[in-house]
């Protein structure tokens, strides 16, 4: 328990308005952890997974109609409209409150209320900060335990009146005596996931669901992280972080920011082709990054684990990632085998014989459905990653050398593009872009605009957001500023195929980065940036051709024409919030193409 009357106080009152049965203060030992495996067994939610295929790991199926977060349904309840910005949902926070306070009356009776104190960052570090969370799903406390520091050590961190973010979570499903438990309660009709940012509250209600209900991740670490952040001069960005050492054992940071499915688990983990080049992870999906005393923008995980897209993770495609979720593991909506094992699309060349899918139901190879849900999920504790860096807990974080941004696109983005400066570098994140299906035979394919890979999380205006990321630059002095590369693995030829291998071989793209940043690799100044000269891209012992490479660095000048009304199209959402400075950069790649030969 704790003496700190304002997080006692949140209790009672949570309590009284949703009335559990029981409330349950996690303490974050392995015994709680056991006992939400049994309290998940007993209902149904989970089955034990065999211990000799899959120690310490279970397997669980959520409600079909709870199986994502849900953009649509979430909010961003600050004061004023203008303050969520174009890119959110915004409601009146008190009206909003009414709204949820009718749906949380009540809502846990017949469960227990479970109180999470935990910490995103390593406990006690100056980057990290904490959370409280107060929910009524045992699944969410597992979960919980593997992807944030939950327990006693938290409540001591904060004393007797340290600051908290406030979470509330409920299924929305209360239980009567009239039956039993729903294997997944949820509540199909209301879902709101809202934030306050202005009193960092978070009040998530009717999805079980990885971000929806994981309140730790997206709500806390980055919409409303992202606030605090831009408060007290720091950055929360969606962005993995990697530390790569050359043969000699130099050792150079990198975050990197790329929409979901573009591959940022896999970059955070990726085993390089180049001899003695080695990758360690730190992170894999979000970065909060402030900077030192030496004036280096130092950064930490905030997470403790691996909340990962499992279909599509092989042995090929990220080793370590199927090696960490080797055991001591929860898979959710991926199917099971005979054996007692998990499987999912990807996972092997070679489909099981039979299995029971994510919804239950016999399948076979051939029978036309996916046996995994798309978004089925395997969540990992990151320590369990063969190659988690040692210093991945450093409470002072890691000194960032280079920041990247990326997305899919099929042809226009060369394979990496370094920017001028800071300011050139937040003009290439705040028009960051994937497109959402890969190009068709002969037409681009869908665009969408993804700032710095934040657009589902950024808490306030993205006006604002792009000023917050100008201002940054001005708390050290450029030359300790981490530089910025916008990266495309995704530019394919005239006949729709990739033209780069991807994978293990963008190592050799972050080797051109490791050098540039040691001052040891040319590059040449084009319209769009800096791009590797010839020859400073090592291709030893890859079978590629030098046609392949040539359009991989060629700039389309007609298509980087083209490019920008689309550029200013975009920026017109942001209206007067948006930096003069993005106008003038955009102007000045305009004339930069303008006096470009073709
Ligand atoms: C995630 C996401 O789950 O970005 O990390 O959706
Ligand atoms: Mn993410």
């Amino acid at each position: 328990m704790t003496k700190h009357k304002k997080l006692v106080e949140f209790v009672e009152q949570v309590s009284g308005m949703c009335r559990p049965d029981r409330i349950h203060w996690c303490d974050g030992s392995e015994q709680e952890y056991q006992l939400m495996i049994r309290l998940m067994v007993q209902a149904g939610t989970a089955i034990v997974m065999n211990q000799s295929k899959r120690p310490n790991s279970i397997f669980v199926r959520s409600d079909p109609l709870d199986v994502a977060r849900v953009e649509d349904r979430t909010y961003i309840c600050s004061s004023l409209k203008e303050d969520a910005g174009p890119t959110n949902n915004w409601a009146d926070p008190s009206e909003m409150k009414a709204t949820l306070s009718k749906l949380f009356d009540g809502s846990m009776k017949g469960r227990t209320m479970y109180v999470i104190p935990y910490s995103m960052g390593p406990t006690g570090s100056p980057i990290a900060n904490i959370g409280v969370e107060l929910t009524d799903s045992p699944y969410v406390v597992a979960n919980m335990h593997i992807m944030t520091r939950v327990g006693t050590q938290v409540l001591e961190v904060l004393g007797t009146d340290g600051e908290f973010v406030r979470g509330l979570h409920s299924v929305g499903a209360p239980l009567d005596e009239s039956g039993p438990d729903a294997p997944w309660p949820c509540n199909a009709q209301h879902k709101y996931i809202c934030h306050f940012p202005e009193t960092r509250e978070i009040w998530s209600f009717g999805s079980g669901y990885g971000g929806n209900a994981l309140l730790g991740k997206k709500c806390h670490s980055l919409r409303i992280a992202s606030v605090q952040a831009r408060d007290e001069g720091w950055m929360a960005e969606h962005m993995l972080i990697l530390k790569l050492i050359n043969p000699k054992g130099l050792v150079r940071y990198v975050t990197g920011a790329f929409p979901s499915a573009c591959g940022k688990t896999n970059l955070a983990m990726l085993i390089p082709t180049i001899p003695g080049w080695r990758v360690e992870t730190i992170g894999d999906d979000i970065a909060w990054m402030k900077f030192g005393p030496d004036g280096r923008l130092r950064a930490i995980n905030p997470e403790a684990g691996f909340f990962g897209v499992a279909p599509g993770t092989s042995v090929l495609s990220n080793l370590n990632a199927i090696l960490a979720a080797s055991q001591h593991s929860i898979f959710t909506n991926c199917a099971i085998t005979p054996e007692g094992d998990v499987w999912w699309e990807g996972m092997s060349d070679e489909e099981p014989r039979e299995l029971s899918d994510w919804l239950r139901r016999p399948w076979t190879p051939g029978c036309g459905r996916k046996a995994a849900h798309p978004n089925a999920r395997f969540t990992t504790p990151a320590k369990q990653c063969p190659v988690i860096a040692p210093e991945w807990e450093d409470p002072n974080g890691v000194p960032i050398d280079a920041i990247l941004f990326g997305g899919r696109r099929a042809n226009i983005v060369p394979l990496v593009t370094e920017a001028f400066d800071w300011q050139h570098g937040t003009f290439l994140g705040s028009t960051a872009s994937s497109e959402t299906t890969a190009a068709a035979a002969g037409k681009v394919g869908q665009l969408r605009r993804d700032p710095m890979a934040m657009l589902p999380f950024c808490g306030y205006h993205m006006g604002d957001y792009f000023a917050h990321w100008l201002k940054m630059s001005s708390r050290t002095d450029a030359v300790k500023l981490p530089r910025i590369y916008y990266v495309n693995w995704f530019r394919q030829d005239a006949q729709g195929k990739f033209l780069w291998p991807g994978y293990g071989e963008n190592c050799r793209v972050l080797k051109w980065i490791f050098e540039r940043v040691n001052g040891e690799a040319d590059a040449i100044d084009t319209p769009i940036g800096r791009l590797p000269v010839p020859g400073a891209l090592d291709l030893s012992g890859l079978k590629i051709s030098q046609q392949a490479i040539d359009e991989l660095l060629r700039v389309d000048i007609d298509g980087w024409r083209a490019e920008v009304p689309l550029i200013k199209q975009h920026f017109e959402m942001f209206g007067d919030r948006l930096p003069r400075e993005l106008h003038s950069e955009l102007s000045r790649l305009e004339d930069r193409l303008n006096n470009a030969i073709p």
